[in-house]
């Protein structure tokens, strides 16, 4: 992709991608993998090629094999720590895998096995210290096991307290560390259980609440999962930004009614994907921006490469489509017709008193003026779609 491409991205844009995700293989649930599997130097190569990126971010194994010598960690780290300099990435998040391994066959944090519980917490710390090592500063939790396959395995309130169990005792571990972590909690219906605990992040934000320093975590909604439980990942994300714990996000794709797809972003949600990122823009979000997704299956190397580099270009021209609908005359018209204030009762709203309520009992209003009031959202919609399409 020529640099000089108005939609070229550069680090400062923080775009980030996952060992396990430009490094995925093109295995599913039916087949074996179509693409070799690229060990981590050359999936840090592979992303220097393609260019503009901000960061790599890892599960502890996707660095690490789980059963790797501790001086055979050392030389994955040593090379791995190169490759990082010579295409000047960063790592900004880090992760544990407590799905891979058939020891979590059963969930993790939530095993019903006190010693695979305390075997999570321990391999999380470990993988907090990896990823501090290379200058992690948010921690990603996804509990892909923590679940059921039937409601009568596990008592879920039980189970949400072990959960909280754990992740108060990693966020005291992170502050007695001074590792300087913010944890994103991040939610997904089912797949790979059949249900996962707090399926969506709605749910997570009311588990921040009760935790012991919920100043420190907050979320990492995924378009894809929270696309899955039908819902819509635009106001999600509203519900995360207003409470303040909007820490990461992961950008992908997914159509309605399918198996977990984690498509390249923008590929299927046109109007969805704009609406995220005006959203983003509006709200100043300026946190990593993370293409949690995999190329299909039927790619090879270079399609993965077409991958990156379009997740990256599509956000790049988004991002151009906001700033030319929050410019836009015509556009910018109607939503100035849209939305309407009142000083006088703003104030008294804002804030109660005995006062305010009884002037407020006291108004007239009219309401059948009210209701004839025009709200043209298809005129709205149309000139957006306008916009999106180049016909305006
Ligand atoms: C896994 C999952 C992703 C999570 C990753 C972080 S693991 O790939 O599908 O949604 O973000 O643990
Ligand atoms: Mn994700
Ligand atoms: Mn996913």
């Amino acid at each position: 992709m020529a640099r000089q491409d108005a939609f070229a991205p550069t680090p400062a844009d923080k775009f980030t991608f996952g060992l396990w995700t430009v490094g995925n293989p093109g295995r599913d649930p039916f087949g074996e993998p179509t693409r070799v599997k690229l060990d981590p130097v050359k999936i840090v190569d592979l992303l220097g090629e393609v260019g503009g990126v901000h960061g790599v971010n890892f599960h502890d194994n996707d660095l690490i094999p789980i059963d790797a010598t501790p001086a055979e960690a050392d030389t994955i780290k040593r090379d791995f720590r190169k490759a990082l300099r010579r295409h000047g990435l960063k790592v900004p998040m880090a992760t544990t895998n407590l799905f891979s391994d058939p020891v979590f066959k059963d969930g993790a944090f939530t095993s019903n096995d006190r010693h695979v519980r305390a075997y999570a917490i321990q391999k999380t710390m470990r993988a907090m210290a990896l990823g501090a090592e290379f200058g992690a500063k948010i921690y990603v939790f996804w509990g892909g096991r923590e679940g059921t396959d039937t409601n009568v395995a596990k008592d879920p309130v039980q189970a949400g307290a072990w959960f909280r169990e754990a992740i108060n005792f990693l966020c005291a571990h992170s502050k007695d560390m001074k590792y300087g972590y913010k944890f994103a909690l991040e939610a997904k219906p089912n797949e790979p259980r059949g249900h996962i605990f707090l399926p969506v992040t709605g749910s997570m934000l009311g588990f921040i609440a009760g935790l012991d320093h919920s100043e420190m975590v907050g979320v990492n909604p995924e378009f894809a999962h929270e696309q899955m439980a039908g819902l819509n990942f635009v106001q999600v994300v509203g519900e995360a930004l207003d409470a303040k714990k909007l820490f990461h996000i992961d950008l992908n794709d997914q159509e309605v009614g399918r198996f977990d797809q984690d498509l390249r972003f923008g590929s299927q949600s046109y109007k969805h994907a704009f609406a995220l990122v005006k959203l983003l823009i509006d709200h100043g979000y300026n946190g990593p921006k993370h293409f949690d997704s995999h190329a299909y299956r039927t790619s090879d190397y270079a399609d993965v490469k077409a991958f990156a580099a379009g997740s990256m270009r599509t956000y790049k021209i988004l991002e151009s489509k906001v700033h030319r609908f929050n410019s836009d005359r015509g556009i910018q018209a109607l939503v100035g017709k849209i939305v309407r204030e009142d000083r006088k009762l703003a104030g008294l709203t804002a804030k109660y008193s005995s006062k305010s309520a009884k002037a407020l009992l006291a108004i007239d209003f009219d309401r059948k003026a009210l209701a004839s009031r025009s709200l043209p959202y298809e005129q709205l919609d149309q000139l957006t779609f306008d916009l999106l399409q180049g016909a305006r």
